[in-house]
């Protein structure tokens, strides 16, 4: 089993709202589908999920404003989900999308539907959505808690991350020309101030994927725009951070 997170940074102009980036997707899945084996495959927001949750202030309590923001962006999140499905159906592979809007219900994500289908041979396509919370709230799942979640279950050789930078760099890399590649990480990186991200960005990702390499042997960051680099990844010249 192989988990791949493809990033909202990667696959829509994080800071347009709602523009997907429809060849470096369609680029991304031609590598996904070179991998053989059972594969889940998860995707982020950019900006079809984390423009809206900033402005209408999830996550946060019910209120008129918050409910208008929880239908926005859970249509705007199930429209990018149908790109990354369509594109995955015109490759061939009999993918379908599943929400953690339909599948959270008070804080707690149930994946059943997910495993029922894998076990059909259907390769499903999660995505960060909104999703209630309890006390009256309504929050925002990440697309890397739901990787450790399936970490967690499927104990899956590896995960792969393809975001708009090369890996984790030992400071934001857009900020900062000097910034230096990680190609392993044994020291704590300094992290960039959050853009249009609700879920907490590269140092959000980090934290989540310490928990997701206690299940998972590998993890891999690498930069979505040049997806082919993850076919050379035993090479010492592959460009990227491997977490083993
Ligand atoms: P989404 O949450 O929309 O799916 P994503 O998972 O693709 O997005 P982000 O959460 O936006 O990715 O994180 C990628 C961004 O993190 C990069 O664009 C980069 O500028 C920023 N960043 C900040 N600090 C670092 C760092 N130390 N190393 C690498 N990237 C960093
Ligand atoms: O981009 C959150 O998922 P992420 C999606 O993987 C939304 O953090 C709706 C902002």
């Amino acid at each position: 089993m192989i988990i791949f997170k493809l990033g909202g940074s990667v696959i829509t102009k994080k800071d347009e709202y709602r523009i997907p980036r429809m060849e470096t997707l369609r680029n991304i899945l031609r590598v996904v589908d070179k991998f053989q084996g059972k594969k889940i495959i998860v995707h982020g927001g950019g900006s079809f999920g984390h423009i809206k949750a900033k402005e209408f202030e999830i996550p946060g309590r019910v209120t008129p404003n918050t409910r208008k923001g929880y239908a926005v962006i859970h249509r705007d999140m199930t429209d990018l989900n149908q790109l990354v499905v369509s594109a995955l159906i015109e490759l061939g592979i009999s993918a379908v999308g599943m929400s953690s809007a339909t599948l959270g219900i008070n804080g707690k994500v149930v994946y059943d539907h997910a495993q029922n289908l894998l076990s059909r041979g259907i390769t499903p396509v999660l995505y960060g959505d909104v999703y209630t919370l309890r006390g009256g709230r309504f929050g925002i799942y990440s697309g890397d808690t739901i990787v450790h979640d399936m970490a967690i279950r499927y104990k899956p050789s590896k995960a792969i991350f393809f975001t708009d930078v090369d890996g984790i760099f030992d400071k934001d890399p857009k900020d900062n020309p000097d910034a230096r590649l990680l190609k392993t990480v044994n020291l704590k990186p300094q992290f960039g101030l959050t853009r249009n991200d609700v879920t907490g960005g590269m140092e959000g990702k980090f934290s989540t994927i310490q928990k997701i390499r206690l299940h998972c042997k590998e993890v891999y960051l690498l930069n979505g725009n040049y997806p082919e680099r993850i076919l050379e990844k035993r090479r010492k010249s592959f460009i990227g951070t491997v977490i083993s």
